[in-house]
């Protein structure tokens, strides 16, 4: 972390293969846009870490699923940065996206957990993330330390164009304080469980989250999907009064991203809008919600490291609904550990 304050991530991350930015300060500050580009968990770090990108370095940013992305004849901009996420490094869409980006002239980072993997060899430069193996076929730990390394890069690139150090400093403040916060929130997984036990008994359940919080949203739905087979659906909190809401009924229960920042009072009007229709919620929140039937109150880190810290317990909720219903949680049906097709 010190290392990329003072502008050397290429020292930190230079392994085998990939090896930092590989771009110099001009190249650098000729970006003008970030595609991101992965699938499943790796798509959902990679819409925060656009979202980092933009707060952090104003650069424009966004992430798209790899596996749509390769198959629309693409147009590839020469002032953008592409980046591909992989946990496994060997997900076949991802690669493909890869390939196609290259054969179009484009240079492609890759943000990547496995050391040598497909994708680390084919990209031009990025880094890995050093999560350690996923024992589970879900990805969780990678989750999070992708969406690390994207603040990482987001500051770097930050550093390069107007981010000022005052704020860079904050930022990094906010990453130190990240491991005891996680270890904090791990210390609420018998109340966490208790909570997965009451809700288990959902047919369906809805995530909302509004801008930080949606990606988080989206990962949590996806996690529970993947290992409870409950059906999620995930939706920006404003896009409730454009349809969803007509879903909400007490058995539909609403898990909403409530982080103490701008847009809490926003936030907060949703949750009247779903309990006005008798819909359960289960806020992740700063502080406990009165609108909310349970609160899951997580530490208060910098506005834009919250995502990071929301999702952890949302992982731990999947966790324990899926072994709620008996599930066999390291071997979920359906899902291979790189989808390689
Ligand atoms: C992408 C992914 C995972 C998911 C499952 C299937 O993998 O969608 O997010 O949990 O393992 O593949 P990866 O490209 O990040 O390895």
């Amino acid at each position: 972390v010190d290392r990329v304050l003072r502008g050397r991530i290429d020292d930190r991350f230079n392994t085998v293969h990939l090896g930092g930015l590989n771009l110099d300060a001009r190249e650098a500050r000729g970006i003008r846009r970030v595609k991101i580009l992965g699938c499943g968990t790796s798509y959902h770090a990679g819409l925060i870490g656009a979202g980092l990108i933009e707060s952090l370095a104003r650069i424009p940013a966004d992430a798209e699923p790899a596996s749509e992305f390769r198959y629309r004849n693409p147009v590839v901009d020469p002032d953008t940065l592409y980046i591909a996420v992989s946990q496994s490094g060997e997900t076949y869409d991802v690669l493909a996206a890869v390939q196609e980006l290259k054969r179009k002239g484009a240079r492609v980072l890759g943000v990547v957990n496995v050391v040598g993997s497909a994708i680390a060899r084919e990209a031009d430069g990025g880094t890995y993330v050093h999560a350690g193996p996923e024992v589970c076929v879900v990805s969780t730990k990678c989750f999070t330390n992708t969406v690390v390394a994207f603040a990482l890069l987001a500051l770097h690139l930050g550093r390069i164009r107007d981010l000022s150090v005052a704020e860079g400093k904050r930022i990094i403040e906010g990453l130190r304080k990240l491991p005891a916060q996680i270890s904090e929130i791990l210390e609420s997984e018998d109340e966490i469980k208790k909570l997965a036990e009451q809700y288990a008994d959902a047919k369906s359940m809805m995530f909302i989250g509004r801008v930080r919080g949606y990606p988080v949203a989206l990962e949590a739905s996806l996690k529970l999907k993947e290992i409870s087979y409950i059906h999620a659906e995930a939706y920006p909190a404003s896009e409730l009064k454009h349809g969803p809401l007509a879903l909400i009924e007490p058995a539909l229960p609403t898990v909403a991203i409530v982080p103490d920042d701008e847009l809490l009072e926003k936030n907060r009007a949703a949750l009247e809008e779903i309990k006005a229709r008798s819909g359960r919620i289960l806020a992740v929140a700063h502080r406990e919600q009165e609108k909310a039937d349970h609160t899951i109150v997580v530490p208060k880190n910098e506005d834009e490291l919250d995502p990071i810290l929301m999702g952890i317990p949302l992982q731990l909720l999947a966790y324990h609904t899926a072994l709620a219903l008996g599930r066999d949680i390291d071997k979920p049906r359906n899902l291979a550990k790189s989808v390689t097709v």
